[in-house]
């Protein structure tokens, strides 16, 4: 018969190895692509691994704040997509894990690149630039001028027909706003951006909220990346996608790994196997038409041609800066959010 001890010994076994066992079997996954995209990502990955996943979408700018918030006691363990801006502002403020994965040889020199000025707590998955799109249609039907221009969007007649994601939710938006000021300079970007408000007719919480409308009818331009706009056109709605006259930045969307991850090496497992073409190819199955960091994977001929369009020399290093990017929202709350309209 066995002692009472050698019954506590291999219940206690037991139990370790069953709490071993499941705290290896999952992934607590931040998303900040689009939600069809995270949908995929998570799903292919516990195919692949047998991990679980348990995903939650936000937008970029909202993800940050939640992983500042939980920073005493993190809840995720990855957080794949979104701008690079607000990964960067994380890397600073040491709310994610520096580590160099083997897939980093196979990648282009942007995304290593964005690496390296976190000090490798961050990294890019793909780019994508930013313009705005139309429905073509509620243009025509109000007798308004095609716009090729970001000045073209501070026309009187645009007036209550631009929309745009707020910037402290949205990466997107936040890297309108830190295009306009590097393309004009500061005085003339905020100028900007008070013109642009007289026109808009929603600040969205989600970047790619507005060329969606735009794309149903219930709105008529939405400043969004170009890839966002050209997914609705690709899906059948009536929309034109411009890479703005003057210029404009881009992004490079990026991953991170969570500081003090609860599950670090599945939240490894997750970012090596997502810097694959394999993973990476996912992108085309849900008419993702960024440009993916890995060489190996496939650029879709629909993606914009950013060979073609002409990119500001975006300073990922100070938009992604923790005080900059403070700086700048709150300039923007205070100087820009507040006018009347
Ligand atoms: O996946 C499309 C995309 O535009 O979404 C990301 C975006 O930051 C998420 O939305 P928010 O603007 O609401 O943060 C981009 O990184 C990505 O290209």
């Amino acid at each position: 018969m066995k002692s009472i001890k050698a019954m506590i010994c291999t219940s206690a076994l037991a139990m370790a190895a069953s709490v071993g066992a499941a705290h290896a079997d999952k992934l607590t996954f931040y998303c900040s692509a689009q939600e069809d995209w995270c949908q995929l990502m998570a799903r292919s990955f516990e195919d692949a691994t047998g991990i679980d996943v348990n995903m939650t979408r936000k937008s970029s700018g909202e993800t940050f704040a939640q992983v500042k918030a939980e920073a005493s006691n993190p809840k995720g363990d990855v957080w794949w997509g979104g701008t690079g801006d607000p990964h960067l502002q994380a890397a600073e403020e040491g709310l994610t894990e520096e580590y160099m994965s083997p897939m980093r040889e196979q990648l282009h020199a942007w995304a290593i690149s964005q690496a390296e000025s976190a000090g490798n707590r961050t990294i890019g998955i793909y780019s994508g630039a930013l313009g705005y799109g139309y429905n073509t249609e509620l243009l025509a039907s109000n007798n308004l001028p095609e716009p090729s221009c970001w000045n073209d969007l501070l026309k009187p007649e645009f007036k209550g027909h631009v929309q745009m994601a707020n910037p402290n939710s949205s990466g997107t938006a936040y890297t309108t706003l830190a295009s306009m000021v590097q393309l004009f300079g500061e005085d003339e970007g905020f100028e900007f951006m008070k013109g642009l408000h007289a026109n808009i007719n929603q600040y969205t919480k989600s970047g790619s909220a507005p060329i969606k409308a735009a794309g149903r009818g219930e709105n008529t331009i939405g400043i969004v990346f170009m890839h966002d706009a050209v997914k609705q056109a690709v899906s059948g709605f009536p929309v034109k996608v411009v890479a703005p006259c003057e210029g404009t930045g881009y992004e490079i969307g990026s991953m991170s790994i969570i500081a003090g991850a609860r599950n670090m090496d599945e939240a490894k497992k997750f970012y090596d196997w997502a810097l694959t073409p394999e993973a990476q190819n996912l992108a085309l199955q849900v008419n993702a038409f960024q440009v993916p960091s890995n060489v190996n994977a496939q650029t879709s001929d629909k993606a914009p041609d950013m060979s073609t369009i002409k990119l500001i020399d975006y300073d990922f290093a100070k938009y992604g800066s923790s005080d900059e990017r403070k700086r700048l929202l709150k300039k923007w709350d205070d100087e820009v959010s507040t006018l009347p309209q």
